[in-house]
């Protein structure tokens, strides 16, 4: 009797323990899954969500996650939106500490405005009270992976109008709904126009990026227009910097690892003219340019 008490005990408090969100989770898409991210439409879901197993920022074998919208004004994956009600970004965001949605980020049609969405839910499994981030961070179409931290902490959303009254606060301990959308306002919904989002290792951080905390000068080039050599001045606390340049369609041309140097030079005589995007990643920030081989 005793013993089948125990195991009663067992099943119920494991069947009570909720799974959630546990601190620096990473969806890092190597299973070749959307791993439970989706869109409106189930249907498309399977057709405009791809994971392809290869060109994700660690290039051959780093799987990731890509949604191309429609390209419609409305309709099933017009908007640029995927959410998760999955578990795994569910429940006590501010009980794990997670104060920050880290992930590789590059849209390759279209600019990217990304906000982070959170929402809990009534019993009928409609979202109740909603919120965005309210600043959103642009990633440039054509300007290849982007590593980006947006914060998810209460003072960083907007709570839409019309929910049922829970603050921000609220909302991150009671987590049901998670959104990765891009829009220019602060909304619930993504934007249209065909888009081409892709993501990797989508991260609940507990700590903000060291860019917030460590300053970082830009970099700065020259001529531009370039005509034979683009010279690139790095900032002063810049390490383990690698310079990469990308043509307008998102193709690496060009990637030159370099230390301990204050400046250096790309040949760029040979190129095509037209505009290209130089990228300039350290161990504290990345930053991008546009210049014009002419
Ligand atoms: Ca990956």
């Amino acid at each position: 009797m005793k013993i089948k008490l125990l195991i009663l005990s067992f099943l119920l408090s494991s069947s009570v323990a909720i799974a959630q969100v546990v601190a620096n989770q990473v969806d890092d898409f190597e299973d070749n899954t959307p791993q439970g991210w989706t869109i409106g439409s189930s249907t498309l879901a399977g057709i405009l969500i791809t994971t392809p197993a290869d060109g994700g920022p660690d290039g051959a074998g780093d799987g990731y996650f890509s949604y191309t919208t429609t390209g419609s004004s409305n309709g099933g994956g017009s908007k640029c939106l995927i959410f998760s009600r999955n578990a795994q970004w569910s429940g006590d965001f501010i009980g794990q500490g997670v104060v920050a949605v880290k992930m590789d980020v590059r849209a390759t049609s279209g600019d990217i405005n990304l906000r982070i969405g959170l929402a809990d839910q009534d019993s009928n499994s409609f979202p109740v009270t909603q919120m965005v981030t309210t600043n959103p961070v642009v990633i440039t179409a054509g300007s290849g992976w982007q590593e980006v931290t947006i914060p998810i902490q209460p003072s960083d959303f907007t709570v839409l109008p019309g929910g049922s009254g829970l603050t921000a606060a609220q909302v991150l301990a009671s987590v049901v709904e998670m959104r990765i959308l891009s829009n220019p306002s602060a909304s619930w919904i993504g934007e249209s126009g065909l888009r081409v989002m892709d993501l990797n290792d989508i991260t609940a951080s507990t700590t903000l990026s060291t860019n917030d905390v460590v300053a970082f000068d830009e970099f700065s080039i020259s001529p531009n227009p370039a005509t034979s050599k683009l010279n690139v001045y790095l900032p002063q606390n810049a390490k383990n910097t690698t310079i990469s340049v990308y043509d307008v369609l998102g193709k690496k041309v060009y990637s030159k690892s370099i230390d301990a140097l204050s400046s250096t030079s790309v040949d760029v005589s040979n190129w095509n003219s037209g505009v290209y995007i130089i990228r300039i990643s350290s161990d504290n920030s990345t930053q991008t340019k546009r210049f014009v081989k002419q």
